[in-house]
């Protein structure tokens, strides 16, 4: 079941969240299957001239590869369950995904640092709709400029959707916490742009 669309304007963008956005049988049964069959993989990224494994696991379906932080995920088909959660998205944030980044975190000691989802294979204003599933973690948002911060308890089943100019004003995180032991699974929906549709001077 999902609610209607109630999106909140902040400043430089829009998000959304919807904590219902999944019911709790599909949402087990999707958390359940991910949690054993998807691929998972700990990535190593470059950090200062140092590789350094990623605090989470990953994979990565889509129609094109995706870069980032000196990292190259290829093209991979989106299995039917994953698929079938991208058309709900989609109805949703009535815009298309053709991709869509899994992490794994293990437990509370797993995490992802400040950063924009600002490839420029995401186009100008990216929208990026993130459905979690397992442990409730908590997801910050803070202005680059204003320092502004907007924590967000993102819970199993729920989709959080940023858009508008979010990926160039605000950096997000997903900080560690200590009193969580479970894990949490998120999908994060991407558009990625055809090669032939980048400009070649960015
Ligand atoms: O785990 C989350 O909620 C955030 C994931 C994220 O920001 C990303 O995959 O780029
Ligand atoms: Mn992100």
């Amino acid at each position: 079941m999902t609610n209607q669309p109630d999106w909140h304007k902040i400043d430089n963008g829009q998000l959304l969240l919807i904590d219902e956005f999944l019911a709790q049988k599909p949402a087990d049964d999707l958390y359940e299957h991910l949690l054993q069959h998807a691929p998972w993989r700990q990535e190593s990224i470059m950090m200062f001239g140092r590789s350094v494994l990623q605090p989470r696991l990953q994979c990565w379906y889509g129609d094109l590869s995706y870069q980032y932080s000196g990292l190259l995920l290829a093209p991979s088909p989106m299995p039917e369950a994953i698929k079938q959660l991208k058309q709900q998205c989609e109805q949703i944030c009535q815009t298309p995904f053709n991709s869509v980044l899994l992490n794994l975190y293990r437990d509370g000691q797993d995490s992802m640092g400040w950063h924009q989802d600002n490839e420029k294979e995401l186009g100008p204003s990216p929208t990026i709709a993130s459905v979690s599933l397992g442990a409730k973690r908590k997801f910050s948002l803070k202005h680059k400029k204003s320092g502004d911060k907007i924590d967000q308890q993102l819970c199993h089943g729920s989709l959080l959707v940023m858009a508008g100019d979010i990926q160039h004003h605000w950096r997000h995180a997903l900080p560690k916490s200590r009193r969580i032991s479970q894990p949490r699974i998120n999908l994060t929906f991407r558009y990625i742009l055809p090669n032939e549709l980048l400009s070649k001077d960015t």
